[in-house]
């Protein structure tokens, strides 16, 4: 049994979680097992990490602390919900996984691309997702709606430039993979966005 790997990637305030639940039910609809998860997260030790991770405090956390411990979180993630979901043959939805790692550490903090390319074959292995669903939005507009949240976490402070070498990223990890990424205009309203997911998911029933 071997089930279906989806992430979903993109920038602050992009709508991925908004529009988790929804790719769940629409699958689930289509009478898929569904799990839905997140990075860094999704276990009870992940989400811990993940408290760490994005806490504000007055000690400034090392890029390298900060790379370790998202891969710390993913590696327990892997081991204990996203492997045995698979190979239950369920579908796994995660809203991020290691593109975000790229985006963020690689490109948002300037982090040597052969310490993530390690890290990644260590930690990962084979467990690749069969499709990254990426919500493209123009930095301004989606700094703009996480904005409106009560208060930004410690990644979420960073400025412009930060997430907009993040966006980048993306859009060239899309352009490079087309195979794995589709990409969806995000900064439309949420029903044009969910009739563009509308279309991914027709696409993913149809796999043999
Ligand atoms: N991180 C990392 O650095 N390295 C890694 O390897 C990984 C993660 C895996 C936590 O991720 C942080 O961890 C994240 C990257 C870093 N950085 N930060 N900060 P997260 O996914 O939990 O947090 P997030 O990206 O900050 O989530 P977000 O800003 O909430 O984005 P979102 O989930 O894509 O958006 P949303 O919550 O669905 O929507 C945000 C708001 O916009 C909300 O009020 C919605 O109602 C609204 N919204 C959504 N869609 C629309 C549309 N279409 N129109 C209008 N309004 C909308």
């Amino acid at each position: 049994m071997s089930g279906r790997f989806i992430t979903l990637e993109g920038g602050e305030g992009a709508g991925k979680s908004s529009n988790l639940e929804w790719l769940a039910d629409a699958l689930r609809a289509a009478g898929k097992t569904v799990t839905v998860s997140r990075e860094p997260g999704g276990t009870a030790l992940a989400e811990s990490i993940r408290g760490v991770l994005l806490a504000p405090g007055d000690e400034p956390m090392a890029d390298d602390t900060e790379l370790l411990l998202v891969f710390a979180a993913r590696a327990q993630h892997l081991e204990q919900k996203i492997r045995p979901a698979l190979a239950r043959g369920e579908w796994v939805l995660c809203d991020r996984f290691v593109d975000a790692t790229w985006a963020y550490q690689g490109a948002g903090r300037g982090l040597d691309s052969a310490a993530i390319a390690d890290l990644e074959s260590l930690v990962i292995r084979d467990t690749r997702p069969d499709m990254t669903v990426l919500f493209d939005v123009p930095v301004e507009v989606g700094m703009a709606r996480a904005g409106k949240r009560a208060a930004l976490d410690r990644i979420e402070q960073e400025d412009r430039a930060f997430f907009e070498r993040i966006r980048q990223c993306y859009l060239a990890r899309a352009a490079q993979e087309p195979s794995r990424f589709r990409t969806v205009d995000a900064g439309q309203p949420l029903g044009s966005v969910q009739q563009q997911l509308g279309a991914i998911v027709e696409e993913m029933l149809a796999w043999p």
